[in-house]
């Protein structure tokens, strides 16, 4: 397609509760919103997941603000046409970043599939019309505030709780929500909070019967991954250390993972995201979709991922009221459990653009 402009937001929306994970409490989401239009008037929609601050990873939304616009864009008007198979490509002399390419790439391809009268889900190569839900829950100030929290949700119908974990707040919380639902299918995550030497520890996790422990360890850590997955029955799940299609080849290699959280955001796209499905669909590991408190445009695209055939276990694809009181598309609505994948064209939602515009910080149209 032939780029005509880029408008660049930043918008923020008051979460309905505090998030709180080892990294920090959220309040608030923050993030950077990308609309392209081509010259035939085709519009394409994406965030980017980014966060205000880089302790996720080293992305923030300020910073990926300020590399869109000095480096990534300027690279794209480069082109007389762009194709969202090329921009990774096109993009790649700029290190790191995934986020932020990202959403340029997934602007793009929505675009593109708008103009083709094409679905993302069907693009994507998915086998599926609606995806079964997982809530995260975050860190409580107490044992009762999380029951009543994790309650809440499994009378939503959410059909898998991933509890937030940290040193401190792991066995008790695990012991006790596990024993008042002694059957739901129940993981944590520890974004990173351990050390290898808290293998022993760890494995006092393994009588709970969990789906998964999601990155305990550094996200650079591969080998005490691998190591921690001889010690603890539990299975090892990777989140940040899956950057790309190559790490997690190599983690699977390494034997440090054998379940798969795939993000689009922090593997660079949603076309690497299925060349880390196809590889784990190939290998049998299971792999399901992770999230990173998107609104409903990220959250569209997210769930049309979920619905291919390899993602096996139910994803972090809340419904929009998990987040938000009011979301910036029509609301995500869990339907026992279930959410139903877009099938409109592109990722098959509009924004709301008065609402949009109502919770816009900062806005900038950059022509070609
Ligand atoms: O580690 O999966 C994570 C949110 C922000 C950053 C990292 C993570 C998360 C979540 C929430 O766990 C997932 C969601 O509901 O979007
Ligand atoms: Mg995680």
């Amino acid at each position: 397609m032939k780029i005509h402009e880029f408008e660049l937001r930043t918008i923020h929306l008051p979460l309905v509760r505090p998030f709180r994970t080892s990294f920090g409490t959220q309040t608030s989401r923050e993030l950077l919103v990308v609309k392209v239009t081509d010259e035939d008037g085709n519009v394409g929609w994406a965030e980017d997941v980014a966060m205000s601050e880089p302790l996720y990873s080293p992305e923030y939304v300020a910073g990926n603000l300020d590399l869109i616009k000095r480096f990534l864009l300027p690279e794209l008007f480069k082109r007389s046409e762009v194709r969202a198979e090329d921009v990774a490509e096109i993009l790649a002399p700029y290190l790191g970043a995934p986020m932020a390419k990202a959403a340029l790439e997934t602007a793009i391809l929505d675009a593109q599939l708008r103009g083709e009268k094409r679905s993302l889900s069907s693009y994507l190569g998915a086998t599926k019309s609606k995806v079964e839900c997982g809530v995260s829950v975050g860190i409580s100030p107490t044992i009762d505030q999380l029951l009543e929290e994790v309650a809440s949700y499994v009378d939503a119908g959410y059909r898998r709780i991933k509890l937030k974990i940290e040193p401190g707040w792991d066995i008790e919380p695990v012991r006790v929500v596990r024993e008042t639902w002694p059957t739901i299918p129940l993981q944590v995550d520890a974004n990173q909070a351990y050390s290898r030497g808290d293998g022993d520890h760890l494995a006092k996790l393994d009588p709970f019967d969990l789906l998964l422990i999601e990155q305990p360890l550094d996200e650079h850590d591969i080998l005490g991954h691998a190591g921690l997955a001889k010690r603890v029955k539990t299975p090892i799940c990777l989140d940040e250390s899956i950057v790309s299609l190559r790490a997690a080849q190599d983690a699977l290699a390494l034997e440090a993972t054998t379940i798969i959280n795939i993000k689009p955001g922090r593997v660079g796209g949603y076309i690497e995201s299925v060349r880390i499905h196809d590889l784990c669909l190939e290998k049998k590991i299971p792999v399901w979709c992770g999230g990173m408190l998107e609104t409903g445009i990220g959250r569209a695209a997210n769930l049309a991922l979920a619905a291919l055939p390899g993602f096996t276990l139910p994803g972090d694809t809340s419904a929009s009221a998990r987040y938000f009181k009011e979301d910036v598309t029509e609301p995500f609505v869990m339907n026992e459990g279930y959410l139903d994948v877009p099938q409109g064209f592109g990722i098959g939602v509009e924004p709301h653009i008065d609402f949009l515009d109502e919770i816009t910080t900062y806005k900038e149209i950059i022509t070609k």
